[in-house]
């Protein structure tokens, strides 16, 4: 279904959202034959591994898809904190584990149901960091260069937010943003970070990337039909 053109209502808030770079259509198809494909093949696992790809839009604001391997990967958690970490990969995956499945949502209009997450809550990244008093916020970097993100300090600490390395039951690709991205269950897809490597708690909430383009700070999915649930 997803690999139909792409919906009048879709491009008309790619338009809306003056989003250039972002990769849709025939462009998206080619980059995903060329760069995701062979991660799939070396992955070994072959055609399936294309339904989440296929279900979703991929989404690169800088136009390209940066690498990290899981050894190279680090995570720093900087700012007001008592003791400043960089984890690892294998930091990561020792971390309690949790899994969540809800709607993936795009304020553009896109939606994929029911999709799987797993990695580690962003609570316990933040508890073994110590956040210091006077701390109210959180901002995100990517490796990207340039996409940012913020939420505040409760928001963060919210059961169904993750510092995320699983979707659909797969190690996070490239494309989806791995190895590590955030995932705001709560809130629209732009909240969710991809190519995470940086977590600096602070002492107010700084807008990110596309709240600068005019996007909502608090981007809580609405409860305006029955499948999105921000209540939990
Ligand atoms: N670094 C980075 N993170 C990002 C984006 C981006 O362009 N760059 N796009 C956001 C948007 S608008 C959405 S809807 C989701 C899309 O996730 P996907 O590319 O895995 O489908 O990622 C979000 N995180
Ligand atoms: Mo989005």
């Amino acid at each position: 279904m997803d690999g139909a053109p792409v919906g009048r209502r879709v491009f008309l808030g790619l338009l809306g959202a003056g989003a250039a770079g972002i990769l849709w259509g025939s462009k998206a198809q080619e980059w995903l034959e060329q760069h995701v494909a062979p991660y799939l093949a070396k992955d070994g696992t072959g055609l399936s591994g294309f339904l989440p790809i296929g279900r979703f839009r991929i989404y690169s604001v800088t136009g390209s898809m940066p690498h990290r391997s899981h050894d190279e990967y680090r995570l720093q958690v900087t700012g007001l904190v008592d003791q400043p970490l960089t984890l690892t990969y294998a930091d990561l995956r020792a971390m309690a584990p949790t899994g969540i499945t809800r709607d993936f949502q795009c304020v553009t209009g896109w939606r994929v149901y029911d999709v799987q997450w797993k990695g580690v809550r962003l609570a316990d990244v933040l508890e073994r960091a110590g956040v210091q008093v006077g701390a109210k916020a959180l901002r995100f970097r990517s490796f990207d260069g340039t996409y940012t993100e913020s939420l505040t300090l409760g928001q963060g600490r919210r059961d169904d937010v993750l510092v995320a390395y699983e979707l659909e039951g797969e190690e996070l690709s490239d494309a989806h943003g791995g190895p590590v991205r955030m995932y705001i269950a709560p809130m629209y897809g732009y909240k969710s970070l991809k190519w995470l490597d940086r977590i600096e708690v602070t002492d107010e909430v700084v807008p990110g990337y596309w709240e600068d383009r005019g996007y909502d700070v608090d981007a809580w999915v609405g409860r305006s039909n029955n499948r999105d649930d921000n209540s939990t």
